[in-house]
């Protein structure tokens, strides 16, 4: 679910929570803004999102965007857990390739650049895992009968971003809209399903 934080006020709560701001602006260093949330519920049997990097999709510049991966429940490698590659938040963007679609729900692939691999990341609930555009990150299929793999993701920018993809409307952490100009290139994540609801 994208954007859940727009129709309601536990989400909006959840993204503009004053403990994830206080973590968020030592990170950035300056003020932050919130660009836009996501509840991901991940079924038993359901495909996982192939390796990736957000800010192929937010495409915020200058700098990159940041996120706050909230746990909702235990994940791990049977719930389709997420996987990271160390070193790639230093690294710009990859070009995608096409992902396996059995696995992924999402078309974009990047693979581990030569020398780095993925590492599953094990987390507890109420964990939060905060990473930068630039990580290539993922995760499999639920594998579980009977676990859901939730978590509530915010994606951030720093005050001084220029520019951020259309489909971003950011907020500040006190909740009032900020426009900023477009850039090109950007689009939400999983571009493969046409969009629902007001736009
Ligand atoms: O949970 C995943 O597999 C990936 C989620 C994700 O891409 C994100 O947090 O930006």
């Amino acid at each position: 679910m994208i954007h859940p934080h727009e129709i309601s006020s536990l989400a909006r709560e959840f993204l503009l929570d004053v403990r994830l701001r206080s973590v968020l602006e030592a990170l950035f260093g300056e003020e932050v803004l919130a660009a836009q949330s996501m509840f991901y519920f991940k079924p038993p049997g359901a495909r996982g999102q192939a390796l990736h990097q957000d800010n192929f999709y937010l495409r915020v510049a200058q700098g990159t965007c940041v996120a706050a991966w909230v746990v909702c429940e235990p994940i791990d490698r049977g719930n389709g857990g997420l996987e990271v590659v160390p070193g790639t938040h230093r690294m710009d963007l990859f070009c995608p390739e096409i992902a396996d679609m059995e696995l992924s729900f999402a078309r974009e692939y990047v693979p581990p650049p030569p020398g780095l691999e993925p590492v599953p990341v094990d987390l507890a609930p109420g964990d939060v895992l905060f990473f930068n555009g630039s990580l290539v990150h993922g995760s499999g299929p639920n594998r579980t009968a009977d676990r859901f793999r939730r978590s509530f993701i915010g994606h951030y920018v720093g005050r001084s971003a220029r520019r951020i993809g259309a489909h971003y409307r950011t907020l500040t952490m006190s909740g009032a809209r900020v426009r900023l100009p477009k850039s090109a290139g950007a689009g939400p994540c999983g571009t493969e399903f046409a969009p629902h609801g007001p736009h």
